[in-house]
């Protein structure tokens, strides 16, 4: 009879959880051991949680499948949370396997006793603790489960090392799932008689429902009725590029969803959320829906989005449109000394035919989404739940999941160092990723923020809190230190050969460009009153500054 760890890993792999992203202690040494005993797991080693967590968000963003990990009791899990916050935002399924002391141990609140359930139940839908070897696999099954939904959600299971270490344990199946239904014949109806009513409306896609399929859908809606497209803000993942339909995203800045969204009569949701400001400012709406638009479900984040969209078309008879499709178009390549928008040009000159893209370049990537909407066809994933430290570890993820495919982690400096280890993970699984940190030495964007939220009334200690130079960070002997192969770049003409070679080389590689702000002290001062002039233009002048400021 096999031990409850051997038991667990194999009904995890059997369940299809082939995958686990570990920082193990003593209390996880008996599932470390069962590793050895079944082969199919791989077990990657992450040198801090929230690289763990964030890779198993990765990894289950491109795989398909729930991403598992290990961690080590409280402590552990808590060093992981941001990068679940993020995971449970992003409605990606995660299976967390936390060791826990002995059931006998927890009584004597030895040093790393803690509360592990109630750390867990910020971000998971599902926390159980194991009681018995005999019961450990059947927990497994229902966490995987829980964490597959739909929605996507993270799921955690307690295993307490006498759990893991007795015999008497006894692998588990994974019972079929019924299948998610599509929307209601009435949701289909209701959102049909909204875009049939010939007022404004669009039609928001969320989730899953960025995905090439259901995408082509809604596209084909767009183009037989009129029904503007959205994406919602931060995409947990989006298929875009030459030949798939082009989709405007909302906007960060509020003032400008609200231009974007402005005179809708009727917003049809789609595995998404009705849109709402990112934080509060004094004096401004939370809630960015226009006054008099009818918001609609078409499909909750439990239904099968693309059967929905489809039973949409066909209500609709849009079955023969035929959407225009992104055409295919690279910026030129840059010249000269660098700036953020030069780097987000040479990478959509380059940007190869099935790359992953992980964005977390925050201010200096302001203009990536423009400078590669016409490259070759690529998957992008965005940081979810707005904790930053997500980029790095979701690339790694997405790595493991695609090895065939190129992946990108675009970077700012801030949100990189947060999860800094992951290069060496990186390094020790030859992952083929290349990492553009944009190092603008600073917290750039909450430079924005201050000037937003109405903080004026800051000094040189209140900038020091948003500065990083002094000293300078060298992520090129940071990269170094990791084991990854690093350069620093100076002027745009290098930068297309540096990442030509990222690319062409297998393995990780890691380039450093030196980039002013995005925005000049001056440009800060002005934007809280541009932003707030821009609403008060006539619509499509404000659509048209909105459009260049952000296409
Ligand atoms: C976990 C977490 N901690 C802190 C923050 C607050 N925060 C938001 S943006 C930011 C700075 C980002 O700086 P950087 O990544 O260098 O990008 P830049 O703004 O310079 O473009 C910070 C600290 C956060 N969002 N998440």
């Amino acid at each position: 009879m096999p031990n409850g760890a051997q038991a667990l890993i194999r009904t995890l792999v059997d369940a299809g959880v082939t995958t686990c992203f570990t920082n193990p202690g003593t209390s996880e040494m008996h599932f470390v051991a069962a590793l050895d005993s079944v082969p199919e797991m791989r077990a990657v080693l992450t040198l801090f949680e929230g690289v763990a967590t964030g890779a198993a968000d990765g990894y289950a963003r491109m795989a398909d499948g729930p991403g598992a990990t290990l961690l080590h009791l409280g402590p552990g899990l808590g060093n992981g949370l941001a990068n679940l916050h993020n995971a449970r935002k992003g409605k990606v399924p995660i299976v967390n396997i936390v060791g826990d002391h002995a059931t006998y141990h927890t009584r004597y609140d030895a040093q790393l006793q803690s509360d592990i359930e109630t750390v867990a139940r910020n971000v998971s839908s599902w926390v159980r603790t194991s009681q018995s070897p005999q019961k450990v696999a059947g927990d497994a099954v229902e966490a995987i489960r829980a964490a597959v939904g739909p929605p996507g959600q993270v799921a955690t299971l307690i295993l307490p090392a006498d759990v893991s270490w007795e015999d008497g344990a006894e692998p588990a199946v994974r019972a079929e799932s019924s299948a998610p239904s599509p929307a209601s014949v009435e949701a289909v109806e209701e959102a049909a008689k909204a875009i049939r009513s010939g007022k404004r409306t669009a039609i928001l896609l969320g989730g899953r429902a960025l995905r090439a399929g259901p995408l082509k859908a809604a596209a084909q809606i767009e183009a037989a009725t009129g029904a503007k497209l959205f994406a919602e803000v931060f995409p947990t993942r989006m298929e875009r590029g030459a030949g798939l339909p082009a989709i405007e995203r909302l906007a960060y800045v509020p003032e400008l969803t609200s231009v974007q969204l402005d005179g809708l009569k009727h917003l049809i949701l789609v595995d998404a959320k009705a849109p709402v400001s990112f934080f509060a400012y004094p004096g401004r709406t939370s809630y960015l829906v226009p006054d008099g638009c009818e918001v609609h479900e078409l499909a909750p984040a439990t239904a099968e989005v693309h059967a929905s969209l489809q039973a949409l078309v066909d209500a609709l008879g849009a079955a023969g449109a035929v959407p225009p499709a992104q055409p295919s178009s690279r910026p030129p390549r840059p010249a000269g000394a660098l700036t953020a928008e030069k780097v987000c040009q040479a990478i959509g000159a380059v940007l190869p035919e099935g790359a992953i893209v992980s964005d977390e370049a925050q201010t200096a990537g302001v203009t990536l989404a423009a400078n590669t909407a016409g490259a070759a066809r690529h998957d992008w994933l965005a940081l979810t739940g707005g904790a930053i430290g997500q980029g790095l570890p979701v690339a790694v993820g997405a790595a493991l999941a695609c090895p065939d495919r190129p992946v990108f982690a675009l970077e700012a400096d801030g949100s990189a160092l947060y999860t800094i280890q992951a290069l060496w993970t990186m390094a020790r699984e030859g992952l083929d990723v290349t990492v553009v940190i944009f190092n603008n030495r600073s917290y750039g964007i909450l430079n924005i923020e201050r000037a937003r939220v109405g903080a004026r009334a800051s000094g040189p200690r209140a900038e020091a809190q948003l500065d990083l130079s002094e000293p300078n960070l060298d992520f090129v002997q940071l990269a170094k230190g990791f084991g990854v192969p690093s350069v620093r770049v100076d002027a745009a003409e290098e930068l297309g050969g540096a990442l030509g070679r990222a690319v062409a080389e297998p393995g990780p590689h890691l380039i450093e460009v030196i980039v002013p702000n995005m925005f000049t002290p001056f440009q800060l001062r002005a934007m809280p009153y541009a932003l707030r002039a821009l609403g008060r233009l006539p619509r499509p002048v404000a659509a048209a500054v909105k459009r260049r400021l952000y296409p």
